[in-house]
This record gives C-alpha cells, structure tokens and sequence, in this order.
C-alpha cells in the first residue's frame, strides 16, 4: 500500500536512484495544496451515506430489473450486500484521494472485484453505473463553494475522478 511519497520512493529505489527534482516539485506542491485534498475526503466521508443512497435510488430507478423479483437487488439481503458494496467503494476511494495514490483501492477493493461479481452472478455494468453515479455526487459535493475559501480545485477534482472511472472500469 502506497502514497504518493512511498510510490516515488519505491521507483527510485528500483532505479537505485535519487529522487528527482521534478518528483520532489511535484510532492511539494501536493503538499502546498493539501487542505483542499482534506477538505474533499472530509466532505464525501461526511456525505457518504447520502452519496450511496442517491446513487443507488438512482441505479434502481435506471434498471429497475434490479430490484424487481428474481432481481440482482432483489430481497432485503441482497440490497443490504449493495449498498454495502457501494459503501466499500466509496470508502476505498477516499482512501485514495487522501493518499494520492490508488494502490489501497487497487489492491484491496478492486483486485479480483470483477472475479468475484463473475461467480456471484452480480452485474458488474450495473455496479460500475452505481459507481458513476456517485461519482457525479461526490464531485458536486467537494466543488460546492458554499461556506468555503474559493479557489481552483480542478485538478484535484480530476484526479477524484480518476478514482472513480479506475473502480467503474474495474468491474464494468
Ligand atoms: C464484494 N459483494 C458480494 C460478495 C462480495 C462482494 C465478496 C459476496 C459475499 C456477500 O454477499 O457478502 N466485498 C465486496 C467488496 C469488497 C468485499 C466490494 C471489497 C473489499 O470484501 N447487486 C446489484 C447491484 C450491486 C449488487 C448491481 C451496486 O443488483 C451487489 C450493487 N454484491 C451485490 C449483491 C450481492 C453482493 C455480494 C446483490 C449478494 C449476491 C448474492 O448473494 O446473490
């Protein structure tokens, strides 16, 4: 498990090389604008219930199959295991918009995620729309500039986004 500064660490060190100056500028502006990065976990952690609920009532009302009877979604238990799903990714995703890197998320949620929706028979496009969709709440939520310092948050939230689009097309 990484962060931006172990990752660059760890391929210098398998250049059996100094850091360079261009990956210590990069770290250090990282650092220089660390509050935005704290304020957009603190933000889609605090909202986190609303982004899976919403992004699921949307799901549902997309491909309501779904929770239809015979339905993948279908009967309180298997609705409970999707929002619970969608909730570990959510939480995975803020793990690696607080590290930088997306190494927590790859290999702890996403790794053999496909696999196992393959052998459950669950429909990874429909989990991946899921994921979409809280992507879209969670971007709105973290570029709200009601009761906060404005100022340019587009690439941190471009880099939310990749977090995001990683996990969608991991079981899409
Ligand atoms: C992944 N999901 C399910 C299971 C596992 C995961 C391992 C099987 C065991 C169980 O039921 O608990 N677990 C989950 C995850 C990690 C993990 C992400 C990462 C670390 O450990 N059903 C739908 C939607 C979708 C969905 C499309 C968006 O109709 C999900 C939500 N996941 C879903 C369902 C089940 C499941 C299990 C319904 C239960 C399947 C079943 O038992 O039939």
């Amino acid at each position: 498990m990484f962060d931006a500064f172990t990752k660059v660490v760890s391929q210098a060190d398998a250049r059996g090389e100094y850091l360079a100056a261009s990956q210590l500028d990069a770290l250090s502006a990282m650092v220089a604008e660390s509050n935005k990065r704290m304020d957009a976990v603190n933000r889609i952690t605090g909202n986190s219930s609303a982004i899976v609920a919403n992004a699921a009532r949307s799901l549902f009302a997309d491909q309501p199959q779904l929770i239809a009877p015979g339905g993948n979604a279908y009967t309180s238990r298997r609705m409970a295991a999707c929002l619970r799903d969608m909730e570990i990714i959510l939480r995975y995703v803020t793990y690696a918009i607080f590290s930088g890197d997306a190494s927590a998320l790859e290999d702890r949620c996403l790794n053999g995620l496909r696999e196992t929706y393959v052998a459950l028979g669950t429909p990874g496009a429909s989990v991946a729309v899921g994921v979409t969709k809280m992507k879209e709440a969670a971007l709105a939520i973290v570029g709200d500039t009601n009761g906060i310092t404005k100022g340019d948050c587009s690439s941190l939230m471009s880099e939310i986004g990749t977090y995001f689009d990683r996990a969608a097309a991991a079981v899409a």
